[in-house]
């Protein structure tokens, strides 16, 4: 393939954040913004990726198809010998994780701005994912990063666009693009994983009904092959599964705000479905609900790392340690402690998860963000999450005879509760702040770090510590400061602030709330009701209102 150079000049903030580059569409679409970074890529690993093959794809949104022509012809141009594209482009996260994992790829390209909405007015993003599967890890993005800002030159294969509608393979001189199907490698991985017997049996009960929510998103492209054609549930099982490019112009993102058609599905009443979930854009998120019950995500990855080994034939010798994000809710403390398993507490983002598990010390990970996963692939999976949850009840259901009460959810979370303790959650979302605003408010509660001392009385509760958390990466001594400014109590309740990295524009301030109980009599609140006193110290050590004029979130999870 003979190389085009073509001159370009710098963007200004090409930097990766929590999980990828992301921007408005229309800045993506203009001025070779796309282009220059996905060169500042391949420029940044030089001559390593002489004769490669990486992967393509998305979760569908507006400009996937232009922007995947636009990245065959730079990697053509940069020495890549061959691009695994999906189907029309469609990848979800964890499948080109896979896909990249069973095929030994160099790494690949995913293009997603995640739970954000898609469309022309709305947002693009793209990330890259190295050797096993893994979201690049900061020393690869902030060398891309550095590259981004003296870029001069592009290099465009000279290839003619590529058919990327039907499976099979082009070729040109000395490059190849493979298309596949975008379940390649990714369903047949789930098919080892779990126990599709089992399942098939469990969905085909007439006394047990479920409804997946793709949101008009990526999963929209798996569900109805894995729950319908594979694991036998009716075709009213899986719903809104056409993949748009702006997802029906909602949010496609699984909680109990943006997934509200579901979760009236699932609250209404007697008659509701025994289980549902949704994932979002690109298929790494889930919820997971019961009839008239939420399982906060939090909870959701301790429960499945407690009845793993029991109930999922990938974990049948055992868990080899657990991991969650700083901010997620120590649920999962509680079970690795009484499980005696190895535990890791990490930054915000999956890509810190990935070097625990390349050295085999953690098989289950979660983060508050509903994102769940395992080292079966290095990114989080949210059918992954969905089929842990239909294995432990399909488990705990096996051999009840048609008529018998079936074990539900809500059981399942609640004997949780019953044997851990309740870690109480809940995280406000403060969307769409001016950024100065924002960083007012965070140097405010800095300022508040630098002189709380051990024993100071917030509200009714005593401090234990206060800081801005830093994480030693164990395996590669790698350092993350600045992680999130956390206030934690004696009693072992916490509350944290930090600001989004997986914007397009503005500020959004998270703040994460955490109380741990045992009382019996209290296991079952409302959490917004058990969790009220600590918000309000919250609210007012950080004078949140005063500074942002935000009187309540945009979103509570
Ligand atoms: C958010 C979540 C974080 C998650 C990240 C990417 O990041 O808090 O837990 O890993 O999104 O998820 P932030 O910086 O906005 O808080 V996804 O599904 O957007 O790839
Ligand atoms: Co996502």
């Amino acid at each position: 393939v003979s190389v085009l150079s073509r001159s370009t000049s710098p963007h200004a903030g090409q930097k990766t954040g929590t999980s990828g580059l992301r921007k408005k569409t229309s800045v993506f679409t203009s001025d070779n913004y796309l282009a220059n970074w996905v060169q500042a890529l391949f420029s940044s690993l030089g001559s390593e990726i002489d004769g490669q093959t990486i992967c393509l794809g998305g979760d569908g949104r507006y400009f996937n198809r232009e922007a995947a022509q636009i990245i065959l012809k730079l990697a053509a141009g940069n020495g890549i010998s061959r691009v695994i594209v999906g189907k029309s482009a469609i990848l979800a996260t964890p499948a080109a994780s896979a896909l990249i994992r069973a095929r030994s790829l160099f790494g690949g390209l995913i293009m997603s701005a995640s739970h954000n909405p898609g469309g022309p007015s709305e947002d693009w993003g793209i990330k890259f994912n190295y050797k096993s599967g893994e979201p690049a890890p900061e020393r690869i993005t902030n060398e891309i990063f550095k590259f981004t800002e003296t870029i001069s030159e592009l290099k465009f294969g000279d290839i003619p666009d590529v058919d990327l509608a039907v499976v099979g393979t082009t070729e040109f001189d000395g490059f190849t693009v493979e298309v596949v199907e975008c379940t390649a490698e990714y369903v047949p991985l789930l098919q080892q994983v779990f126990d599709f017997d089992m399942l098939k049996a469990f969905l085909s009960r007439p006394d047990f009904r479920m409804k997946f929510d793709a949101m008009h998103a990526v999963t929209g492209a798996y569900a109805p092959k894995i729950f319908c054609e594979l694991l036998g549930a009716p075709e009213s099982s899986v719903v809104n599964c056409g993949v748009l490019e702006d997802f029906g112009g909602g949010h496609p993102d699984p909680n109990l705000t943006y997934a509200k058609e579901l979760v009236d599905i699932l609250y209404s009443g007697a008659d509701a479905p025994d289980f549902g979930a949704a994932s979002d854009g690109d298929g790494d998120r889930n919820m997971i609900l019961g009839k008239g019950f939420f399982v906060s995500p939090s909870d959701s990855v301790a429960m499945i790392a407690a009845n793993a080994q029991e109930c999922i034939p990938y974990f049948k010798d055992g868990l080899k340690g657990v991991a969650r994000s700083m901010p997620t809710g120590g649920a999962l403390d509680k079970v690795a402690a009484k499980m005696n398993l190895p535990f890791y507490e990490v930054p915000t983002g999956w890509k810190f998860f990935g070097n625990l598990m390349d050295d085999g010390r953690c098989s289950i990970c979660g983060e508050e963000s509903f994102g769940t996963s395992s080292d079966h692939v290095r990114e989080k999976d949210g059918l992954w999450a969905v089929l842990s949850w239909l294995s432990i009840l399909a488990k705990r259901n096996e051999g009840k005879a048609a008529g018998e009460k079936l074990v539900t959810v809500e059981d399942i979370a609640k004997e949780h509760w019953a044997k851990f303790g309740r870690n109480f959650f809940s995280r406000y979302d403060y969307e769409g702040v001016e950024s100065e605003k924002a960083n007012a408010m965070m140097d405010h509660v800095r300022s508040v770090i630098a002189s709380a001392k051990k024993g100071d009385k917030f509200g009714e509760f005593e401090l234990d510590f206060a800081d801005d958390f830093e994480y030693t990466d164990p395996v590669d001594g790698s350092v993350a400061s600045k992680q999130g400014l956390r206030f934690v109590f004696t009693d072992s309740s916490r509350f944290i602030f930090r600001l989004s990295g997986t914007g397009s524009s503005g500020a959004t301030i998270r703040m994460y709330i955490e109380q741990y109980e045992t009382d019996p009599s209290k296991l079952e609140m409302d959490a917004q009701v058990a969790l009220k006193s600590l918000i309000d110290v919250a609210l007012e050590t950080s004078k949140l209102e005063e500074f942002t004029g935000r009187d309540k979130p945009t979103v509570i999870t």
